[in-house]
């Protein structure tokens, strides 16, 4: 008899419900949950495949130790223990506790990354980050510094009820294809739908306008329209005199992105900008959906700023359907970063101050320092000088997945101890010191909170392959075994009546609540959830948004050497490092190498570049080869890559974020040459 049993997706930020049927024991096919709030039912090809990562045969099944001639070799979990216990002690003995360094994955559970958070801070240290810093850390400082909340203002089946649905930076349709469903249901009700986005991709049927702005000129676009707005007296005066504070400054600093201007800027016709403009003031319900296109650039957190300012311009907030949305991008990222993953926020996205730390220390019951952590690019930097001498990541494929590969593999074979808790053999776990087998998703429970705030349970269907463990009960045995009694959780549910009582957003969310079905979406207020934010104020001094005003500022350029503007991101069916999707058959399509770039035919003709040619792509930073791919969905002078393949960040390396230090893998000056 088979036997069904309910479970969430492991992969993007969409958070599908999955139903999985087992049969002896043995999961045998998945199916959409049919009365899930987000996903009603469907399931895109990766939730349809993830079976496939436990039926895996190259999953790790044992802890491995690298021996002195560089191969891994099985040791027991005790042995493996012990010995990185031992050196994390020498460590702390002789560097102190910042010679070491951790990462939470975005793909653990929201125990196993409070989990790793409080050991670094146990330790001593505050370098403690995760993967949000790579795509949306710059969508979580704009909107703590203008409505005081880092997360999405309105569910996302409520894009339903929008009246109007901007896309900047995003590829929802590979991305989080699960939510067009939303989109399309929007555009049946008379919705409009305007896309920012330099490429032509299957998502550029749904748009109405499509904007291919030239990358990296957003802010001048954002600017221009709110400077349409005022001018044609589009803007809501009572939203602005009763909610927010700053509308005078902003007004002056948008004076100068006139139409004109930002025409020459931004590579777009006025029309079309003015266009924008009035569509979106006067729609009455309008919704921002931002991806990585506009975060993951030298102006990543003033990209956002600028899109905030545009929705308190138009009174765009506290409604159903309205405000701001970062499509944030891993199953639990948004869960990762609440849980206090990241060098300057505690739990519950708390500034790191003096006072906070000795708030949490007073909680937990150890000092917590209260010196800044380093974040992931300040890692990688500090293990180049030596500074720091160990790092320690749970499910995090850094030397895939970081800018300047050659620069990160330099950066971890400098390290005294690596230690790579995975289920696979990632890119990273080669340069390990140790590699700790990990239970897969179906093999351990635990909640994850989605891209909308949804938390949800995950339950354990499985027992964990051979040897592998559960992240959090690695972590467990290994904080023990460092000394820390205080670590001596039983199981996820008592982690989860731990982070209920320390982030008051997660009040009153238990196990018990999330297995009940009911739409658990935080902040919890008096036990119930909180749907759509600020319906009656910001979380901000006196409960009033802030205007902030920001400025286009190019920061770096082609030239003659490096002509082109190389840019990458996703395709529907490989997620991220493709150390996951690569085991799954029915994923791969034969002979598509995902090492390929996309080239416009104008300047694939300069240099005689045909379909299916070795192409060399060298930035400043360094190069790689890549197969082409001619074709128009790239303008000229751009090219565009998937981050799948393993060669691309090779290519990419440029400046990051001033604010949230976030790399800018979307914009690289390259030049191309055939060989
Ligand atoms: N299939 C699949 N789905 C995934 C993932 C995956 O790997 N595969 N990864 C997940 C993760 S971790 C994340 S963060 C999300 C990311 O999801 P998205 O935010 O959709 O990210 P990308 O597809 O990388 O990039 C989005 C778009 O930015 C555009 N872009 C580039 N430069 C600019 C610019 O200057 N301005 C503007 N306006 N747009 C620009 C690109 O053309 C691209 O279409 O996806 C999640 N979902
Ligand atoms: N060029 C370029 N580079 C990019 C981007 C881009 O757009 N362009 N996007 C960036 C973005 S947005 C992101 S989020 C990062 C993603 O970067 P990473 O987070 O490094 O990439 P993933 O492939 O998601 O890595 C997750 C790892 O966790 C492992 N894993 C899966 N489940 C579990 C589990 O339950 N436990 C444990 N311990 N491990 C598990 C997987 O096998 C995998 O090795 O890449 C960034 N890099
Ligand atoms: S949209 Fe995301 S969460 Fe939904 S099935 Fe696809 S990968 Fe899984
Ligand atoms: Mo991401």
């Amino acid at each position: 008899m088979f036997k069904e049993e309910q479970t969430v997706c492991p992969y993007c930020g969409v958070g599908c419900g999955i139903n999985i049927s087992i049969l002896n024991s043995i999961p045998k096919k998945v199916s959409g949950v049919r009365n899930h709030p987000v996903s009603r039912g469907h399931l895109c090809a990766k939730g349809f495949a993830a079976l496939d990562i436990l039926a895996s045969k190259e999953r790790l099944l044992y802890p491995l130790k690298k021996n002195k001639d560089g191969n891994f070799e099985k040791i027991s979990w005790s042995d493996c223990t012990a010995q990185i216990v031992s050196q994390i002690k020498d460590l702390i003995r002789n560097y102190g506790p910042d010679s070491i360094g951790f990462s939470g994955g975005c793909l653990c559970t929201n125990e196993e990354n409070y989990l790793i958070q409080k050991l670094a801070r146990r330790i001593g240290t505050n370098n403690i980050d995760s993967c949000a810093r790579l795509c949306h850390q710059p969508s979580l400082h704009a909107l703590k510094r203008m409505v005081g909340f880092g997360a999405a203002s309105t569910p996302m089946s409520s894009m339903k009820d929008s009246k109007l649905l901007l896309f900047i930076g995003s590829s929802l349709a590979d991305s989080h294809p699960i939510l067009t469903q939303y989109v399309m249901e929007a555009k049946n009700k008379g919705a409009k739908v305007i896309d920012v986005d330099p490429r032509v991709r299957s998502f550029s049927k749904f748009a109405d306008l499509h904007l291919k702005i030239e990358p990296r000129t957003d802010i001048a676009l954002l600017n221009g329209m709110a400077n349409i707005i005022i001018n044609e007296n589009l803007h809501d005066k009572k939203f602005i005199q009763d909610r927010t504070t700053g509308f005078v400054k902003f007004k002056e600093a948008v004076q100068s992105y006139t139409p004109e201007r930002v025409e020459t800027i931004t590579n777009l016709p006025s029309e079309l900008i003015k266009q924008a403009a009035r569509l979106y003031a006067t729609s009455g319900c309008s919704l921002i959906l931002a991806g990585i296109g506009i975060t993951e650039q030298a102006q990543g957190t003033d990209t956002v700023s600028a899109v905030v300012n545009l929705a308190l311009l138009t009174g765009n907030y506290g409604k159903m359907g309205s405000g701001v949305c970062p499509l944030r991008g891993q199953a639990n990222v948004q869960g990762a970063g609440d849980m206090g993953a990241s060098s300057e926020f505690l739990p519950g996205g708390i500034p790191l101050d003096q006072s906070s730390a000795n708030a949490l220390g007073d909680l937990w019951g150890f000092a917590v320092s209260h010196q800044k952590g380093c974040s992931m690019m300040e890692m990688i930097a500090k293990s180049l000088t030596g500074e720091i001498k160990a790092l320690y990541f749970m499910g995090f494929n850094p030397v895939h997945s970081l800018p300047n590969r050659t620069r990160t593999e330099k950066a971890l074979s400098s390290l005294e101890l690596l230690v790579v808790q995975d289920i696979f053999m990632s890119s990273t776990a080669m340069y390990a010191s140790y590699v700790l087998p990990a239970a897969t998703w179906l093999e351990r429970e635990g909640s994850m909170t989605n891209m909308d705030r949804m938390v949800q349970w995950r339950n354990k269907l499985l027992e964990p392959f051979e040897y592998a463990r559960p992240d959090w009960e690695i972590l467990v045995t290994l904080a023990k075994s460092l000394g820390y009694e205080e670590f001596d959780y039983r199981s996820p549910e008592d982690i989860l009546d731990e982070i209920s009582k320390v982030i008051p957003n997660y009040a009153g969310v238990s196990r018990k609540l999330l297995q009940s079905n009911q739409e658990v979406r935080y902040p919890m207020i008096h036990g119930k959830s909180t749907h759509v934010l600020f319906s009656e104020k910001f979380n901000m001094p006196e409960g009033r948004a802030s205007f902030f005003p920001v400025e286009y500022k190019p920061v770096e350029f082609t030239s003659e050497d490096f002509p082109l503007v190389f840019t990458t991101g996703r395709v529907i069916t490989r997620y991220n490092t493709d150390t996951m999707t690569s085991k799954s058959q029915r994923l791969l399509m034969p002979g598509v190498d995902m090492n390929y770039v996309e080239v416009n035919p104008g300047d694939a003709t300069k240099i005689g570049l045909v379909d299916g040619d070795y192409v060399r792509v060298a930035s400043r930073f360094g190069e790689a080869i890549l197969t082409t791919k001619v074709t128009t969905s790239v303008k000229q002078g751009m090219l565009f890559a998937p981050m799948h393949g393993g060669k691309v960040n090779y290519i990419t390396g440029g400046c990051l974020d001033e604010t949230s230090l976030t790399p800018c893998y979307k914009w690289t000056a390259v030049r191309l040459s055939k060989i």
